[in-house]
């Protein structure tokens, strides 16, 4: 594996460290505050200011959700702190379905702790009281040294009553184990499994951060984010956030697969080019790489020099490799066949158009298609794209467009000619 920061993978913080910066940092606070406090209720209201100065180094860290979306963390933690509710939860989301990911489980074997310690922050600054690991089903072996982490943190008073002899600072994380499915990833979908429902995404608005678990204020998060929270609560804001670019702060891990020398965990700054991943992993004679997964972008060689960052190349983490072996037309066949299985059927446009796409791609491979059949790709996008009633269908006909564009000849050497007109035209129906 290669760091080329070694900011999470390299961290070297012991359990409770970060839960000890973080009250510590709190009680700082409360000094500060009391002594310029006149009564009794004034330093009551000082107390309560601990977990607002670690809420304020996550907002100065810049730190965005890694799960794709990027959405301000600082931002998520506030929004669900102020939320009116009964109770408060943390999610930890280790639903890592995304084909090309396996960064999360890296984490889960090697730095438990750190994604236990980050969630319990979370906790401490939002005031939740109950925390859930939701835990991809095909991770099963994980489970039980999983639970034997809780079960250390427990014994040493890094969760259950007051934690860290902290008065009302009560957390306990339970893991919830999937059951194979790639839509419980979304967040809401994640949330009614939990619930023990099916796992169909709700709608949203509202969002977790206000209607979440029990249609109470949750922050779900990935677990890499959970990671990078407990180093800025010990490293703070300020210290991270000089780590990658003004938009994209700090640094990603990658799950680097396929035509490489050296597959594996790589840690980078944001703002590193592909072409800078291609040469560390042993990658020669690339044609293309699937960035984020089939539900992201696929590049080719003229545009290596794209960035890892929010800004131009999002990722959750895959980083998949194909060299000029590869026939394009076939792995984005095998996305076609991904997403039809695993549309949860909740909504037409999705179940339906992802078997249509992976029919129109079966038609191809079989020397069967047409340019009619190409357009009709397209057209798909665009229904699915507006009606779509989540991510999934709306990210599903990426991968088909994304090497249609780039890989057009690889399409095309299979079309028949057309012999005749099509006599409905989907164009001219939806116009
Ligand atoms: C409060 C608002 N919260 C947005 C929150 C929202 C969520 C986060 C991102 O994922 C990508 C895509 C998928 N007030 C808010 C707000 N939020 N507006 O911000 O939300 P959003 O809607 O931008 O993205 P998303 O639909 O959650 C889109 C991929 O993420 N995906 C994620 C899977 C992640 C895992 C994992 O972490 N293990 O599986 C699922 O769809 O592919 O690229 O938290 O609540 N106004």
């Amino acid at each position: 594996n290669v760091r080329r920061a070694d900011v999470l993978l390299g961290h070297g913080l012991q359990p409770g460290d970060a839960l000890r910066a973080a009250v510590a940092r709190g009680a700082d606070h409360q000094v500060e505050d009391a002594a310029n406090s006149r009564s009794w209720r004034e330093a009551n209201v000082a107390a309560a200011q601990g977990p607002l100065a670690t809420l304020e180094e996550i907002k100065r860290s810049n730190l965005r959700g890694r799960g794709g979306a990027g959405f301000t963390t600082g931002f998520k933690w506030e929004a669900c702190r102020n939320a009116q509710g009964k109770g408060r939860y943390v999610v930890c989301n280790a639903d890592e379905g995304e084909p090309g990911t396996f960064k999360d489980r890296v984490l889960l074997n090697s730095h438990a702790d750190l994604v236990f310690e980050g969630m319990t922050v979370c906790a401490y600054v939002i005031g939740a009281s109950q925390g859930f690991l939701y835990l991809r089903g095909e991770y099963r072996h994980l489970l039980e040294p999983l639970r034997e982490t809780l079960a250390r943190r427990r014994a040493v008073g890094l969760l259950g009553k007051s934690i860290l002899g902290q008065a009302g600072f009560d957390f306990d994380i339970e893991i919830h184990l999937g059951a194979g499915a790639y839509v419980c990833g979304e967040e809401s979908a994640l949330i009614e499994s939990l619930e023990g429902k099916r796992g169909i995404p709700r709608n949203r608005p509202p969002y977790p951060v206000s209607h979440g678990y029990l249609q109470q204020p949750t922050t779900v998060n990935n677990v890499e984010t959970f990671c990078a929270a407990a180093l800025i609560a010990v490293q703070g804001g300020d210290w991270y956030r000089a780590i990658g670019t003004a938009k994209s702060a700090g640094t990603k891990l990658l799950s680097v697969s396929g035509d490489c020398a050296r597959p594996g965990i790589y840690e980078y700054p944001f703002g590193t080019p592909v072409r800078q991943v291609l040469e560390d992993c042993g990658a020669e004679r690339t044609l293309a790489v699937q960035i984020s997964g089939p539900s992201g972008i696929c590049i080719s060689a003229d545009e290596f020099d794209r960035r890892i960052a929010f800004e131009d190349l999002p990722t959750a983490g895959a980083f998949m490799v194909f060299d000029n072996s590869r026939d394009m037309f076939e792995v984005a066949r095998n996305f076609a066949q991904f997403f039809a299985h695993e549309s949860c059927g909740f909504c037409t446009p999705c179940r339906v158009g992802t078997s249509m796409q992976k029919e129109i791609m079966d038609k191809i491979a079989r020397g069967q298609g047409t340019k009619y059949d190409l357009d009709q790709l397209g057209q798909l996008d665009r229904v699915l794209q507006a009606a779509s009633h989540c991510g999934l269908g709306h990210g599903a006909c990426n991968p088909v467009l994304d090497t249609l564009k780039r890989f057009r000849p690889a399409y095309e050497r299979r079309l028949k000619a057309l012999t005749f007109q099509p006599a409905f035209d989907l164009d001219s129906a939806l116009a």
